[in-house]
């Protein structure tokens, strides 16, 4: 047990090298070892490329008859992207592979335990479940637009100590620190989409790019923007440079003409609490925004907590206090302590003279 959890660890090793370009898929490593011999590696490079069984298998320069396979997903048992990538568990049957170690069994109702039953069903032994957590943390994003059908969600904010995102008459520029509004922009860079609502576009007209340490825009891919806002309306003067933008709103607006063609309107169900989270997150993933950055408003950020449409939390707290102003979040519904929202996996770390706090929802997969 103790040495598949070794090779294991060294397959999770390599799927880390598909950070990044192998969304919306899973980042997936392999290992291919005899007598304690490792004869081949392989891991899935970048979206569309051949699966990393495939790979590893490819890459095996010697007959890998009754060798062990170790991978970080159940082997798919589909017909994928066209002829590039047939079933990995026939490939692993023909190569002769007498035993397969999986970290985890595929989410993917595609696959879904269908891989581990067809190695079973050919003699071939299979082990399940070794490093299971390290492989569906190192997936967080696929697990989530699999088994929730909906963009991973990273609720990020600056507060004070005292818990505000803003002082009582809206100012909240700069409550963070430079050194953290820069980890923002490498979280805007690995995100598809940023969300804000109406309260911030209005209030701080936010340009939601990535920009360089100059604080100019960042040539290359820019995350759409998206704003919640019922009555669909953009404030005279904000700036257009940058991603796409997409309002959500649900009531008939009058659009200024010169904004109309750069801006999509999405119209979604509402009541008077907002919204409905689910109808846009749903659309955001048919709009392939798979990862969201949230960037409130109390509002926002309540609602997506009220609702538990979220993923991953960082908080910025800066050294400071504003005694009273506008909250983290407004509508969270928590009123005694055994109705708790808590978060899982906290880390803290310093950002200049801020601290960040980052943490996971709770109910998660493993
Ligand atoms: C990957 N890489 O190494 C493995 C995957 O889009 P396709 O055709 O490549 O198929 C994607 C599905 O294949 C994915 O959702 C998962 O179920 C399975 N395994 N996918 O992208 C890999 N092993
Ligand atoms: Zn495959």
């Amino acid at each position: 047990m103790q040495i598949d959890e070794v090779f294991m660890r060294e397959a999770l090793e390599l799927a880390k090298r598909g950070w990044d370009k192998v969304f919306p898929n899973p980042m997936v490593g392999a290992l291919i070892v005899r007598d304690g011999e490792v004869l081949a590696k392989g891991w899935h490079e970048r979206y569309g490329a051949i699966h990393a069984e495939a790979a590893a298998l490819a890459n095996c320069l010697c007959d890998p008859i009754g060798a062990t396979l170790f991978v970080t997903l159940e082997p798919c048992c589909h017909s994928g992207k066209g002829k590039h990538n047939p079933p990995c568990t026939d490939a692993i049957i023909r190569a002769g592979i007498s035993r397969v170690v999986i970290a985890r069994v595929d989410p993917n109702p595609s696959v879904a335990g269908g891989g581990i039953s067809k190695l079973r069903d050919h003699g071939i032994s299979v082990l399940t479940g070794v490093l299971e957590e390290e492989s569906a943390r190192l997936n967080r994003v696929y697990e989530t637009l699999i088994r929730e059908e909906r963009p991973y969600v990273h609720l990020k904010a600056a507060i004070s100590l005292d818990g505000f995102l803003a002082a009582s008459d809206g100012t909240s520029k700069w409550i963070s620190s430079a050194e953290s509004r820069d980890t923002v922009m490498h979280f805007r860079s690995q995100s598809d989409g940023i969300l804000t609502g109406r309260g911030t576009l209005f209030t701080d007209l936010p340009s939601l790019t990535v920009r360089d340490g100059e604080n100019k825009i960042s040539p290359g891919r820019q995350p759409a923007r998206i704003f919640l806002n019922s009555r669909g309306k953009i404030p005279e003067g904000w700036q257009k440079e940058g991603g796409q933008v997409h309002i959500y709103h649900n009531q008939c607006c009058l659009i200024p003409e010169n904004i109309k063609s750069d801006v999509h309107f999405c119209p979604v169900p509402g009541d008077s609490k907002g919204l409905s989270l689910p109808h846009v997150l749903s659309d955001l993933r048919k709009k392939n925004i798979h990862r969201l950055l949230v960037e409130g408003g109390s509002k926002t950020f309540g609602s997506f907590l009220r609702n538990g449409l979220w993923d991953r939390m960082t908080l910025f707290v800066a050294p400071i206090l504003l005694g009273e102003g506008i909250p983290f979040s407004d509508g969270l519904e928590v009123s005694t302590v055994a109705s708790k929202l808590k978060l899982r996996d906290m880390t803290s770390s310093r950002c200049g003279n801020d601290v960040m706090f980052n943490g996971y929802r709770e109910a998660l997969t493993c």
